[in-house]
């Protein structure tokens, strides 16, 4: 077969990437051809996207790409909620803002007055965070009214790039089931949130399946870089997507974490699951590749190391994310313990003065060294873990003896060994670069050459390495799971 090579842009929360995959009909090969940080911006009291600096490298990235012959096509992903407002001539009205902007607070509490909430999930099927789209929306309704009457469309963000690269405008599933603003069964706009906010649901556009081709590299695109034209493909925009996707399993069944600046934690499903108990853990229902329903729970993630290795720095302390994970992995197990989703834990700022005040305030030992610190924040990620895990059991009914850990946070096997021992399952970690190995294998399935989802995975399982960590100390990770969940309660 002839090698396909495809361009996989993906921008995560701290750098963004143009990879080059190239399929030879067996495996897929990844190379990176340009790497940038990817910094938000504050402007006034907002904080932004950078958008126009983040074409500008996905430019560079097509640059460095000429080297290596035909392209196939290209694909952008990033994380979800996020959107940009563009007027009738296609021009943005103002830069995207990042989720973690405060514009939302107090949004999601607004909401209820207009809409029920049990309804409200019922109908979307998505766990309710108030940085989903809905309540930025509802933000700009209530307090940019004029942006909104200028404006002419929507874009959720890998839709807005692919859009000012190929000139085509569309919505597509995955981005568009983060949004909280769709009817999760019907996999269309839900007209009943949209009328009961009083939302511009004229902004939205078509719904398009994950892995839609929407055009070509604009002509004026071609010409400014020198490139040969090639398709812009809405794979899956939400990058959690394209990192289920490269989950590399056979099984039907099956339980992943997406470990990256969040924990994805959750199983995949035919269709969403919406009744009473799923509405109690605030367990969401978004789609992927092929229509499928990921159930799933956002725990923090990596970003309490990664919002801490920030401020050491600004302290003058560098460290590598390897040695922060040998210093932990030598400290005493279970001195203290976090509620890593505590809401003062998910703005930036000073993450581990933070984390002493709760333990403080929580009667605990306070962690002192930085070792202290990344040990608490591991061995809490990996007891939370262990509550979504019992949380879709429950609604699933079903047993679990594997979990799948893919994304950059598989690079930690303390967080892997940890997470096998308080799920009391088998992990099996990799791929490192999953949302990478996802984009680019949804490409070559709109390309034709990939067939299915499951032949997606068994590319990738052939493609990679994959670690497995086996679960140890059952008896004393069950006392402490048992102990944090009551003490979760309170604290
Ligand atoms: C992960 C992710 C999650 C989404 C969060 C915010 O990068 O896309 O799936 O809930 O970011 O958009």
């Amino acid at each position: 077969m002839e090698i396909k090579k495809v361009l996989a842009v993906d921008l995560g929360a701290s750098s963004g990437r143009v990879m080059l995959g190239s399929f030879d009909g067996e495996k897929i090969s990844v190379e990176e051809l340009h790497r940038f940080s990817n910094d938000p911006v504050i402007l006034g009291k907002t904080m932004y996207w950078d958008f126009l600096r983040l074409f500008h490298e996905i430019k560079q990235g097509l640059i460095k790409s000429k080297v290596y012959g035909k392209i196939d096509s290209i694909s952008v992903d990033t994380w979800g909620v996020d959107f940009g407002i563009l007027d009738e001539e296609g021009n943005l009205l103002e830069n995207p803002v990042h989720y973690r902007d405060a514009r939302v607070t107090g949004m999601l509490e607004k909401s209820f007055e207009s809409i029920d909430k049990d309804r409200f999930y019922q109908i979307t099927g998505n766990q309710f965070m108030e940085i989903n789209t809905v309540f930025q929306l509802l933000y700009l309704s209530l307090n940019r009214k004029r942006q909104l009457d200028l404006a002419d469309s929507l874009l959720m963000m890998p839709d807005l790039f692919n859009y000012y690269l190929s000139g085509e405008k569309c919505c597509e599933y995955s981005a568009a089931s983060t949004t909280q603003l769709l009817d999760a069964v019907r996999k269309e706009w839900s007209g009943e949130v949209i009328e009961k906010l009083q939302l511009p649901g004229r902004l939205l556009q078509k719904i398009v399946p994950s892995g839609t081709p929407v055009g070509m590299l604009r002509p004026e695109i071609c010409e400014e870089l020198g490139v040969e034209p090639m398709k812009v493909v809405a794979g899956a925009g939400h990058d959690t997507q394209c990192a289920l996707a490269a989950v590399p399993t056979g099984e039907k069944d099956f339980i992943f974490i997406s470990c990256g600046t969040w924990s994805l934690f959750g199983t995949e499903l035919d269709t969403p699951i919406i009744n009473e108990k799923s509405t109690r853990f605030n367990i969401t229902n978004e789609g992927g590749v092929g229509g499928k329903i990921s159930f799933l729970k956002n725990i923090i993630g990596l970003w309490l190391i990664q919002e801490s290795r920030r401020q050491w720095m600004r302290e003058g302390k560098e460290f590598s994310f390897g040695e922060l994970e040998k210093l932990a992995a030598s400290e005493e197990p279970f001195r203290s313990l976090i509620d890593p989703d505590a809401p003062e834990f998910a703005p930036s700022g000073n993450v581990p003065r933070r984390i002493r005040e709760f333990c403080k305030r929580t009667g605990q030992p306070v962690p002192e060294t930085e070792g202290q610190l990344v040990r608490c924040i591991n061995e809490s990620l990996a007891l939370k873990y262990r509550m979504a895990l019992e949380e879709i059991k429950e609604c699933t009914g079903k047993e679990y003896p594997v979990i799948h850990m893919v994304g950059g946070g598989t690079q930690s096997a303390l967080l892997c060994q940890l997470t096998a021992d308080a799920c009391k399952c088998s992990i099996y970690a990799g791929p490192i670069e999953a949302t990478v190995y996802g984009n680019i294998a949804i490409q070559l399935m709109a390309e034709g050459v990939i067939g299915s989802l499951e032949e997606i995975r068994s590319v990738i399982k052939a493609s990679e390495d994959i670690r497995r960590f086996e679960p140890q100390k059952p008896d004393e990770w069950e006392a402490v799971y048992r102990k944090y969940r009551e003490d979760i309660r309170n604290w």
